[in-house]
């Protein structure tokens, strides 16, 4: 199969790359061109496509590149996305809310759009887009993160709407919090402390766990369509409501 992973160089994307790197043509999207060529050492069927997501551009590019060198893709990945500061809103960087903006919503809009066009024409293909818990479960500072996931959960959904009878599958995978990525490094600007702490004391998702979903939802036959999958580790859950008293 023709696959494309974005965010491939860490976390999610990394370890989905090396579940199916063996069997397939992946072409691997980051924006760091040398991790890419490393992996490509590894895995000689590896594909690497620089870009930034959210630069049409480049996404135009590459998966032109992609399309040339492999033939058409039967599966996107949109794994890439962040997570840009934990404040409340009123303390929040704008910047890095129109950043998460661009890379969760409009990165994701842009890789999808040429690649289902293709697919829609070729009736067949699946989108597996990377979602998260934030877009269900609100929490102190999730603000703008959770809130572009929850875009991509409605696009999933709006997508499949639209590409009804065409043969085309979409699913979304929500995972909760997941370690052995650079999420939370990101997250809290390089500050590893702070990262490292999310972590700490408890047993939290592998990135591997959820790369586990995504080669399953690939290996399924055409007529399933998995709609959703939301995963927290053990150890994480949601709870209630607070109260503002005098
Ligand atoms: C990240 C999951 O639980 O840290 O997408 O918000 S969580």
């Amino acid at each position: 199969m023709n696959i494309i992973i974005t965010g491939a160089s860490s976390g999610i994307g990394q370890a989905t790359l090396r579940r199916l790197g063996k069997t397939h043509t992946i072409g691997a999207v980051a924006r760091r061109g040398e991790r890419l060529e490393t992996l490509a050492d590894e895995y000689p069927r590896i594909i690497p496509l620089v870009a930034d997501v959210s630069d049409r551009e480049q996404v135009e590019h590459i998966v032109r590149q992609f399309e040339q060198k492999a033939g058409p893709v039967d599966v996107l990945v949109n794994n890439a996305g962040l997570a840009l500061g934990a404040d409340p809103a009123f303390d929040a960087d704008p910047d890095d809310w129109f950043r998460m903006i661009d890379v969760n919503c409009k990165g994701l809009v842009q890789m999808t759009h040429p690649v289902l066009s293709s697919m829609v024409r070729r009736h067949q293909g699946l989108i597996v887009n990377i979602g998260s818990v934030a877009a269900s479960y609100p929490y102190r500072g999730g603000n703008v993160y959770g809130a572009t996931k929850a875009f991509i959960r409605q696009f999933s959904r709006n997508l499949r709407s639209d590409i009804h009878g065409t043969g085309v599958r979409v699913c979304v995978i929500e995972p909760g919090s997941v370690s052995g990525s650079e999420f939370s490094l990101v997250r809290f600007h390089g500050d590893q402390d702070k990262a490292d702490s999310v972590y700490d004391g408890w047993d939290p998702l592998q990135a591997d766990d959820i790369a586990a979903q995504i080669e399953w939802v690939i290996s399924l036959p055409q007529r399933v369509n998995v709609n959703l999958i939301e995963t927290m580790a053990t150890g994480q859950s949601a709870s209630g409501f607070q109260f503002a008293r005098e």
